[in-house]
């Protein structure tokens, strides 16, 4: 397999509003971002997933885009995003915009025309029709809005001020593409791209992920900008099996580099259920099989996979999966090596590396985000108790992952010289922020460092295979084997001592947050445990 950059990257996701605020008014900004470059230069990663930091009017915190070319005055001017390029690049971190392009935002010139006026070319931009289906919003509640002007109804997957894109429209598809290189020529280093596998969605069929044109689109874009530079794209796919993941990241594709497959976070919620319906148990037999599939499928295949435990959508992987009490260093330390020595690129949220974890909501006024309030809405519409309903929302809300970043122990934590005005800082901050961790040789922090920087030296991690070893239901341990060299990695993801046993011989540590037995014919793991070994 033909090496690329981000083979051996990890990159760090920035959610803007929560990240670092540079002039004062309580938001993230892109100011405060910059000032932080030597922090991320010091994580050791190459390269940034920016979130939205477009034109918008908000409804979805940036996903809902009114000028692909101009920057949301709230964090700053295209003058801070060319600053940023420029700091970035300096130090070898590239940025990976967020490309929205499967619906845009109701106050965008497109929509405001094509609403305004129906025989417009902009009204074809958008999934109008006379009457509604059943085709449900993400957001809750129908997925079709009445324009009362025409009379008809049009499409939104997500909130009503985000209306879907009709990818069926080669002038729109042009617009799109001629916007991606407008950003290319800035310099960045590639697209995470917001769901993009409904932008082949056929509506009148209750098609919406994977729809017939969908890889046809994707490889049109490709050829039409980012295909002929070398940039990272990453899908977001929720509807993505490892064999779908395949075909979009086979370099034969011509389509992206890899997509975001989400099997191992459906765990997170009851079987074929909402979000809301949450499991706090992690299924660990569940995660072996579904890793397993990923690794040997894509692993043996040309396709390359993303690693990831959490984003800006997901609740805090320790709240969730892993340990907050006494044993939160280990279990987020366990976590990461578990993740970050399997075959892919890994993705470090902002906040991951120091082990935030979720807010302690009390009240649906802490809360600033549409999809839960949504959510809430419509369960106590549907007779459901705000005690259920609260705490669907502190387990698995999203704005669990926005609050602001945890900088050090000074008042707003050190994110902002005013008081946070759209979300609160966790209480957490005195103990949990940047500065304790930079000042404990021990933390959180160095355990991901380390894994970074063995991610851009060693070739096994690239090009290993991987074997999921049979253990007790709650060890993952796995080996990765060259032609020449074999690394076994062992993960007690639990709370309880766990058996483990392997017939063979380690004659070097790679990572562990645990002392490292010498004869593993026969070891006891304690919660949490996690190394990795060389083979002899
Ligand atoms: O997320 C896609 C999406 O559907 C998620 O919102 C997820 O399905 C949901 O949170 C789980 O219930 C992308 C962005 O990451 C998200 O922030 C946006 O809200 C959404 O698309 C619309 O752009
Ligand atoms: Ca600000």
């Amino acid at each position: 397999m033909e090496k690329r950059w981000w083979h051996k990257a990890t990159i760090y996701q920035v959610y803007p509003k929560s990240f670092a605020d540079a002039n004062g008014d309580g938001i993230g900004d892109l100011k405060g971002i910059t000032s932080k470059l030597d922090y991320l230069q010091d994580l050791g990663i190459t390269a940034i997933w920016l979130s939205p930091v477009y034109d918008s009017p908000m409804d979805d915190n940036g996903y809902d885009i009114a000028n692909y070319e101009a920057i949301a005055e709230m964090f700053g001017d295209m003058n801070d995003m060319e600053v940023l390029l420029d700091e970035a690049n300096k130090r070898g971190i590239r940025i990976i915009m967020d490309l929205v392009v499967n619906h845009t935002s109701d106050e965008h010139a497109w929509f405001v025309e094509a609403r305004s006026n129906p025989s417009s070319p902009e009204r074809d931009y958008y999934i109008w029709r006379d009457e509604p289906n059943d085709l449900e919003s993400i957001f809750s509640g129908s997925a079709w809005e009445k324009d009362e002007a025409s009379g008809q109804y049009y499409l939104h997957f997500f909130s009503k001020k985000q209306p879907d894109l009709n990818w069926e429209n080669a002038d729109l598809r042009q617009k799109i593409y001629d916007m991606m290189n407008f950003w290319i020529d800035k310099g960045i280093g590639g697209f995470r791209m917001d769901v993009i596998d409904m932008i082949g969605k056929i509506p009148d069929q209750g098609i919406v992920n994977n729809g017939p044109k969908l890889h046809d689109y994707i490889k049109e874009m490709n050829a039409a900008s980012f295909g002929k530079h070398d940039l990272l794209t990453v899908g977001e796919t929720w509807g993505a099996t490892p064999e779908i993941a395949q075909l979009y990241s086979n370099p034969d594709s011509n389509e992206l580099s890899m997509v975001f497959q989400f099997e191992h976070i459906g765990l997170q919620h009851k079987p074929d259920a909402p979000k809301w319906d949450f499991e706090d148990e992690l299924d660990v037999p569940a995660l072996k099989k579904i890793f397993n599939k990923w690794q040997t499928e894509l692993g043996l295949g040309q396709g390359w996979n993303s690693l990831f435990w959490n984003n800006h959508d997901l609740p805090r992987v320790l709240s969730i999966w892993g340990a907050t009490g006494p044993n939160r260093v280990k279990s987020a330390k366990a976590l990461a090596i578990l993740l970050h020595l399997m075959r892919g690129t890994p993705y470090i949220y902002q906040g991951e590396e120091i082990g935030m974890t979720n807010y302690p909501f009390n009240s649906l006024s802490e809360l600033d985000d549409i999809e839960s309030l949504n959510y809430a809405r419509e369960a106590q519409a549907n007779g459901q108790s705000i005690g259920q309903i609260m705490d669907s929302i502190r387990l698995i809300g999203r704005d669990n992952a926005r609050t602001p970043m945890q900088w050090d122990d000074t008042k707003n934590a050190g994110f902002s010289s005013a008081e946070t005005t759209w979300l609160p800082v966790n209480p957490n901050y005195k103990d949990i922020n940047v500065k304790n961790a930079l000042a404990d040789q021990d933390s959180i922090f160095y355990t991901y460092q380390a894994l970074v920087q063995l991610r851009k030296n060693a070739d096994w991690l690239i090009d290993g295979d991987f074997e999921l070893l049979d253990t007790a239901d709650k060890v993952f341990a796995y080996i990765r084997r060259t032609p020449n060299e074999a690394y076994l990695i062992v993960v007690n993801v639990s709370d309880e001592a766990q058996d483990f046993s392997f017939n063979g011989t380690s004659d070097e540590i790679v990572i562990a947050n645990t002392a490292v037995p010498g004869d593993l014919s026969k070891v006891t793991l304690e919660a949490w445990d996690a190394f990795s070994v060389k083979l002899v």
